[in-house]
């Protein structure tokens, strides 16, 4: 699995200490959750904080979580600022297939994000058309929350979900996944873990040490 790590949990003084951490501990995904606060009731990060981290870590991919209303409104900038993967809420645009395609034409890989609240076969029309399926295990806009009863029984639907339809996505969770969730994750197929203070950060052993047991136990090269 990839461990895509959550810079929400990075101080900003300490962003060139804790990026090169994770980098050097074999991150090799950077989460970057951005928010318009009218999605969510929260206000995340200009543009340009993905620009200057893409340009200062070309090698990792940048997997950008986009908390805001009209997501397809964004795709050009988005590409700009060196995103690789943008991912977007299934409810926060009435054009899906549009957004997904728009994401596609730019150049980029799209992913789609179902919430606790929703059913999980609410994503089947998008399934032929999306590279990546991101299930929210906390509600979307805030750090500091534990993980949703009921997500690994969800996470499990959408690997059923992969299997039936014969698809090629990867599968990805955010929020709320510690090290024996993660051991969970694996067995179901999941591809993609966020970082978070569960599994990474706030780790008695340090950050770029948390990234390395990553790698270790649940890491594919
Ligand atoms: C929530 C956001 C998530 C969190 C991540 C870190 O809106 O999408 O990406 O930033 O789950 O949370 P935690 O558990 O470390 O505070
Ligand atoms: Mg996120």
């Amino acid at each position: 699995m990839i461990n895509s790590a959550s810079l929400i949990n990075v101080p900003f003084l300490e962003l060139d200490t804790q990026l090169r951490e994770m980098a050097e501990g074999g991150a090799r995904w950077f989460h970057i959750d951005l928010a318009d606060g009218h999605y969510v009731p929260n206000l995340l990060y200009p543009l340009s904080f993905i620009r200057q981290i893409k340009d200062a870590y070309p090698q990792m991919i940048m997997d950008v979580h986009v908390m805001v209303e009209g997501p397809e409104n964004y795709v050009d900038r988005l590409k700009e600022a060196g995103s690789d993967y943008v991912s977007f809420h299934t409810d926060s645009t009435r054009y899906v297939v549009r957004t997904i395609n728009r994401i596609h034409e730019a150049g980029m890989k799209a992913g789609v994000i179902l919430n606790p609240s929703q059913r999980i076969d609410s994503i089947v029309p998008y399934l032929q058309f999306t590279d990546l399926v991101m299930l929210m295990a906390v509600e979307p806009g805030f750090a500091g929350q534990p993980l949703l009863p009921g997500s690994m029984e969800r996470l499990g639907e959408i690997a059923a979900l992969r299997r039936e339809h014969g698809g090629k996505f990867l599968i990805s969770v955010d929020g709320g996944i510690d090290r024996e969730g993660a051991r969970l994750c694996q067995e179901m197929g999941v591809d993609v873990i966020v970082g978070t203070k569960h599994n990474i950060f706030h780790q008695p052993c340090g950050l770029r040490q948390a990234c390395e047991d990553f790698e270790r136990e649940f890491g594919e090269r």
